[in-house]
């Protein structure tokens, strides 16, 4: 819920003078355009007990400096008791702008109040807004007009140029009292939002937070911005923007039963994924748990000196857990596109045979080398009934593509093959024999050594099972396949929309 923001701007905003404000501007000259009726309103927490405040738009100087500025407006939220900060459940205020000739637009502005000192000394909060008035239709119903498509450069026949869910016109302008551009979004670029609340609770004076840090958000950001896709203005990867909203209380219980509750801001409910984390004290429950778009990550606390944030251990756990989980939110199974857990042809964060031990690589945030799979393998899928042992993945893939299957972390080794000393072979059976056809085994749920202590994790989702085709799958391809059927734009282009996801267990790590 955003009331705690909400209540933090008011005590910002209540020992200083502020505006919220902005440029209107014309899409096909880029000049401000002046006269414009600007309407804003501030809402209770039912959309009917709307306030409505005019202005236009007046050559007026935003800064108080002597320079003119055509197309700005400015609202003081204190004038007249009219407030343009949201209140009571709402993460943005609404601004309409109407001028005969053009089409009106309809704006939800989540302001961030930034500090101006005027040559007096008066300091002065602004938060200040962007707008196109075009005079062209919407062609194509997303909520830009076609000008302003072609200023932005998004497409004029499709709602949802990036293809990320989220129709180009709520990126750009918000919709339903959110803001998405104030989030991050780009409507050339796939955006993932995710509201994530977290337990955090005092104990003799001690903070406890299950807050993730900067070293853990970052990490989680890169993993996604590296996903295997490309966008629409040519950069690759996924931007993914981590909301942390509400804070849970110490006896708050992470798990599925709390998940669908009053803590998921309503306004978020249509394009947000949803996460609850809490603090454990025992490392054997350290895991997380996905059902739907929601999911909830449980692990021992970081601590709080942030000059080791890069090699603890502890951080390294959270970045795991939460991209994992929150892949599942998106579709992702253990198997990527399937649910065959352990596959040692799938490199993926998504998969326990690699989500901690990809390449051998050291297990902290900074020396990491565990990714989202980039499907380098997803066209020569092995089948357990032939397993080739001389290029199992065909005669294009090096050995040295291939060392990853070498070292699943020592000492939990986690299977028996061998891979061949110069060749780019496997002995997946581990007779030291490197057949010239294949052999036949169930490699995933027990072609493995099961891990010493805890949980045989690999069994976990493939017991009962016995002979199947093991497949890579590029993971980036399966959030962007996932964003376009499931996402509001759908809606929009008439499809039905199909989101539902089994839940998925994540047991220890
Ligand atoms: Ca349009
Ligand atoms: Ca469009
Ligand atoms: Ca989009
Ligand atoms: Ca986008
Ligand atoms: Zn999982």
């Amino acid at each position: 819920v955003a009331n705690r923001t909400a209540i933090a701007w008011a005590v910002a905003l209540a020992s200083l003078s502020a505006c919220t404000g902005g440029v209107v501007s014309d899409p096909a000259t880029g000049r401000g355009i002046n006269d414009v009726r600007v309407l804003a309103r501030r809402c209770e927490s039912e959309h009917t007990r709307c306030l409505p405040m005019v202005r236009t738009t007046s050559n007026q100087a935003i800064n108080g400096s002597t320079t003119r500025a055509d197309g700005v407006f400015q609202y003081d939220p204190y004038e007249g008791g009219q407030y343009t900060y949201p209140l009571e459940g709402k993460g943005a205020s609404e601004f309409t702008f109407t001028k005969p000739g053009f089409q009106t637009v309809v704006k939800y502005h989540r302001p961030d109040y930034q500090m101006i000192e005027h040559a007096s000394g008066e300091q002065r909060a602004y938060s200040t807004m962007s707008v196109y008035l075009p005079r062209e239709r919407d062609s194509d119903g997303d909520g830009l007009a076609d000008d302003v498509e072609r200023k932005l450069g998004t497409l004029v026949d499709d709602v949802d140029t990036d293809q990320d869910g989220l129709p180009d016109g709520w990126e750009v302008n918000g919709h339903d009292w959110v803001d998405y551009a104030a989030f991050g979004a780009n409507p050339r670029v796939r955006d993932l939002f995710v509201e994530i609340d977290y337990q955090e609770f005092t104990v003799g004076g001690v903070k406890h937070s299950a807050k993730l840090s900067s070293a853990v958000v970052a990490k989680i950001e890169q993993l996604y911005r590296n996903l295997n896709v490309v966008n629409h203005d040519g950069s690759r990867g996924v931007a993914i923007h981590l909301f942390h909203d509400d804070t849970l209380p110490q006896d708050h219980d992470c798990s599925v039963r709390y998940l669908e509750d009053t803590f998921f801001s309503e306004d978020h409910r249509d394009v947000f994924h949803y996460g609850q984390l809490c603090l454990t004290s025992d490392r054997n429950e350290q895991r997380g748990e996905a059902t739907g778009l929601h999911f909830f990550g449980r692990a021992l606390e970081i601590n709080a000196d942030p000059t080791d944030d890069q090699t603890e251990f502890q951080q390294f756990a959270w970045a795991l857990i939460v991209p994992h989980e929150i892949g599942h939110t998106y579709g992702l199974g253990h198997g990527g596109g399937d649910t065959l857990n352990c596959k040692p042809n799938y490199p993926s964060i998504m998969n326990y045979a690699h989500m901690k031990h990809y390449l051998g690589s050291a297990q902290t945030v900074r020396d990491t080398l565990v990714q989202f799979s980039p499907g380098r393998f997803a066209s020569t899928p092995l089948s357990e009934d032939r397993l080739p042992e001389r290029n199992p993945f065909g005669p294009d893939v090096l050995r040295s593509e291939m060392l990853f299957l070498t070292n699943f972390g020592s000492p939990e080794r986690m299977f028996r093959f061998n891979l061949h000393s110069t060749q780019p072979w496997v002995d997946w059976d581990g007779d030291r024999i490197f057949v010239t056809g294949g052999v036949a085994m169930d490699l995933n749920a027990r072609g493995y050594v099961p891990l010493s202590g805890g949980i045989d994790r690999c069994a976990f989702d493939n017991s009962g099972r016995s002979h199947e085709v093991l497949r890579d799958y590029n993971d980036g391809q399966l959030v962007a396949d996932f964003l376009r059927r499931a996402g509001p734009a759908a809606r929009l282009r008439g499809e039905a929309v199909s989101p539902v996801v089994a839940p998925t267990v994540c047991p220890a790590l």
